[in-house]
């Protein structure tokens, strides 16, 4: 029987780390994908041990078995976006970029996780430098909060090497990503403000009031969101401008499980009651 295509909903296929909370992750991608209408496919780079205040531990999957879960996906099904969260290992670097070389065709959202939200370290400095090296310029939008953009291009031989964020940018499309969005939660600034960066500088600039709680897993979301989009067929802008607006719907309506961070909702329009008087 002939796979009908036409009947399928986009499929998204991200590598990234269990997250058991569901805050962040794997378990983030999935929920986040799904509530756009996407179907997940999932390459486990990864499994951690955490609560909601913090990760106990980190065990990085073999890259051979990451190679094998992926081209087997690959090899069977049509996928219309990449994601790229946590990715383990250097080793997991190489494989996974190699895999991605052979598809490139297909837009790739590269959420580059260094740390926690809470400061675990979840990358070493030859991760970073895999990363930069290997995996941006096969990045069609890499999504750094200003944290990870500054860690992502600190030039360790400058001494007092102080890159404003827009010159991060630069510097990160100068090594090959086609899009930088630089999230401004870190910022010390009343709103969060968000910039968009391509080959020309600055495009967009969105602001955004500030929520008051600490959230895990907000970047997974951004980035799965505008992955989303883009397989759903928007052009990087519009993407990034609606995954934007989903990603603090989701935050706005987050909550708090357990004794640590809250976790957005990305399924908030399910939960949102109908209005009173509604039929
Ligand atoms: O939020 C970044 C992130 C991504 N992936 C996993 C994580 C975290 C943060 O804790 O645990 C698995």
């Amino acid at each position: 029987m002939a796979v009908e295509t036409e009947l399928l909903p986009p499929i998204v296929l991200t590598f990234a780390a269990s997250d058991p909370t569901g805050g962040a992750g794997m378990q983030a991608d999935l929920l986040t994908l799904a509530s756009m209408g996407c179907h997940p496919l999932s390459v486990v780079t990864a499994l951690t041990v955490q609560d909601t205040t913090g990760v106990e531990g980190v065990l990085a999957i073999d890259a051979g078995w990451i190679a094998d879960q992926a081209r087997a996906l690959l090899e069977d099904i049509p996928v219309a976006a990449f994601k790229f969260g946590m990715l383990g290992s250097v080793e997991a670097i190489a494989v996974i970029a190699e895999i991605v070389n052979d598809y490139p065709d297909i837009p790739l959202v590269f959420d580059p996780v260094l740390a926690s939200g809470r400061g675990d370290q979840l990358a070493d400095e030859e991760m970073v430098d895999a990363m930069v090296g290997l995996l941006l310029p096969r990045t069609t939008i890499l999504t750094p909060n200003s944290m990870e953009a500054r860690r992502l291009v600190l030039d360790e031989d400058a001494e007092g090497d102080e890159p404003s964020l827009s010159e991060c940018a630069k510097r990160l499309v100068a090594a090959g990503a086609e899009y930088v969005l630089i999230t401004g939660t870190h910022e010390n600034t009343p709103q969060v403000v968000n910039s968009l960066y391509g080959q020309r500088g600055r495009v967009r600039e969105d602001s955004w009031e500030r929520l008051p709680g600490s959230y895990h897993g907000s970047g997974c979301t951004l980035a799965s969101a505008i992955a989303a989009n883009l397989a759903n067929g928007l052009e990087i802008e519009e993407a990034v401008r609606d995954a934007q607006d989903y990603t603090w719907q989701a935050l706005a309506a987050g909550f708090r499980p357990g004794m640590g961070q809250y976790i957005p909702d990305r399924f908030f329009w399910a939960r949102q009651e109908e209005a009173v008087g509604d039929d």
